[in-house]
């Protein structure tokens, strides 16, 4: 397992360079207010009534991460920066969602941003997309569909997430016979194939019996409903350990445990992933065990890469964004300082 400080520098270095391609492409970039289109250009930010219109497609308001993520959006996409924002919530459906990005290319945008819901089903509408000449920008989580079907993509490695919370696990529980259940993010999005992927990885070689994994949509009340299911079938007695795909639901987690006489943290001990400022309490009060953070402000970084675009630079298309992992005390040590 790497050391936190690693972790750290690498974090630091990427964002570093990410900074520098956005001062590169920020001020002095140019982009016309439409896509491909060939007017007088005007720099984004500096000439009223020249707005870059971007449509944004949100997955919903499921969890304290995605209000940060949308937060994080309006900012970046503001008059102020030289954006009008059309935003999109599709409360957790794909179907709404798409729907959402060919409303946008019917408005004729000039630059469609989108969180996928679900990694598939995405190729006919970046085609019209691309048809249309309209630049389509991911963030967040990934898609199925071939790369050149969009422009590039922001985010997390959701998989190495995965991997962080599973080395925990296994550094914790190694050859103790351990039952686990699993508290299972949205079905087909990158982050619950990914996040699953990887902590499998990661304990193949332990103890660790992954005895029941579900859904809870990465909702607190899903997560919630789906540990008083397990509580019922197995008692408190019968689960050692929740390994919650995102914060949300380890809190409806442990509202659950409390409820059924359990102790969460100690009882059945819990690892989730985001590090929102709820999820970090609860470790601070020793109801989390341990968490791995899930950036969710992307907003500055998706701005400079819809700029980018337009402005036709080269830009890559991954550009992943580092996370860390947080103990008790290395989460009493940050929650002051942090911005969700
Ligand atoms: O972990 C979860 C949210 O896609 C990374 O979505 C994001 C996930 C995040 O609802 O809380």
């Amino acid at each position: 397992m790497r050391s936190q400080g690693v972790r750290k520098r690498q974090f630091l270095g990427l964002i570093t360079v990410l900074a520098v391609a956005l001062a590169a492409c920020g001020g002095g970039s140019s982009s016309d207010t439409t896509a491909g289109g060939e007017g007088a250009a005007t720099t984004a930010g500096e000439s009223a009534g020249e707005l870059v219109t971007v449509g944004f497609a949100q997955t919903g308001s499921e969890s304290g991460w995605r209000s940060a993520n949308t937060e994080s959006m309006k900012t970046a996409f503001s008059e102020e920066n030289g954006f009008e924002l059309i935003f999109n919530a599709a409360d957790n459906d794909p179907a709404a969602q798409i729907a959402a990005v060919r409303g946008f290319i019917n408005q004729g945008v000039d630059a469609i941003v989108i969180a996928p819901i679900v990694e598939d089903g995405w190729e006919d509408v970046l085609q019209e997309a691309a048809d249309a000449e309209i630049p389509v920008i991911l963030e967040d989580r990934t898609v199925t569909a071939p790369e050149d079907l969009y422009a590039t993509w922001v985010g997390l490695d959701f998989k190495r997430e995965g991997v962080y919370a599973g080395e925990w696990a296994a550094e914790t529980f190694g050859d103790t016979p351990t039952k686990m259940v699993v508290l299972e993010g949205t079905t087909g999005s990158a982050p619950a194939n990914d996040r699953a992927e990887g902590f499998d990885e990661a304990t193949a070689e332990t103890a660790i019996e992954k005895i029941d994994s579900q859904t809870g949509d990465f909702t607190r009340d899903g997560g919630k409903t789906v540990m008083e299911g397990f509580l019922t079938k197995y008692g408190v007695d019968g689960i050692d350990l929740v390994y919650a795909h995102n914060d949300d639901m380890a809190l409806g987690a442990i509202e659950a445990i409390e409820a059924a006489g359990g102790v969460p943290g100690e009882d059945i001990q819990i690892v989730s992933i985001d590090a929102v400022h709820d999820g970090m309490q609860a470790l601070i009060d020793g109801k989390i065990n341990y968490i791995v953070e899930c950036n969710p402000l992307l907003g500055e970084l998706a701005a400079g890469f819809v700029n980018s675009v337009l402005a036709g630079e080269e830009v890559e298309k991954r550009n992943y964004v580092e996370d860390q992992t947080f103990t008790q005390e290395q989460a009493e040590e940050a929650l002051p300082d942090r911005l969700y």
